[in-house]
């Protein structure tokens, strides 16, 4: 069942997630859900809170090749174990914040433990866009966005754009 996904500004996207203690039937349906709704829109990863759910959860799969293999990843309790001193810069964007993308520097490898849809212990390191990804997405378990990695007057300037577009998806 596809969700639907949170705008920008909203509460819930600031808040802190809760770790997840064991994985439920309820919570493979959460992950089921959530990775039907980011293929839907398309994109290359989810977080439980962009569809309302406080809990920590992300998905994602970050194979963009047309034609090549899904590799969907379902990540309980994700924590980043370490972070490379060097650095690489994306353009992000954001299914909360549609259609706005900006430039962001993270560290270029991340090595990530998690707990996988069946309650196993993980940890894998990433480089390339998974790491991005896979930043962005624990970001959102931290109620933080790629925007908040912006100046004030950029932030406010996509801020007021979303205000907007709510506004307009209410009235229509
Ligand atoms: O679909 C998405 N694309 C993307 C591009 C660059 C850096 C991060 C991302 S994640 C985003 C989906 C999303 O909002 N996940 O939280
Ligand atoms: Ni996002």
């Amino acid at each position: 069942m596809k969700r639907s996904i949170l705008i920008h500004p909203d509460p819930r996207l600031k808040k802190l997630c809760a770790p997840v203690p064991d994985v439920s039937d309820d919570l493979r349906k959460l992950a089921d859900d959530m990775l039907e709704t980011m293929y839907h829109a398309p994109g290359i990863g989810l977080a439980a809170p962009q569809v309302g759910v406080l809990d920590r959860l992300i998905v994602l799969d970050c194979v963009k090749e047309e034609g090549a293999e899904p590799k969907p990843l379902v990540m309980f309790n994700p924590e980043i174990l370490a972070s490379s001193d060097e650095t690489s810069s994306y353009e992000e964007g954001c299914l909360s914040i549609p259609e706005q993308f900006a430039e962001v520097t993270r560290p270029s490898e991340v090595e990530v433990t998690w707990m996988d849809r069946d309650g196993n212990a993980r940890k894998e390191t990433f480089d390339g866009l998974w790491a991005t990804c896979v930043q962005h997405e624990i970001d959102h378990l931290n109620g933080k966005l790629f925007i908040d990695y912006l100046g004030p007057m950029k932030r406010q300037m996509i801020t007021r754009k979303m205000q907007k577009l709510k506004r307009d998806m209410a009235r229509a």
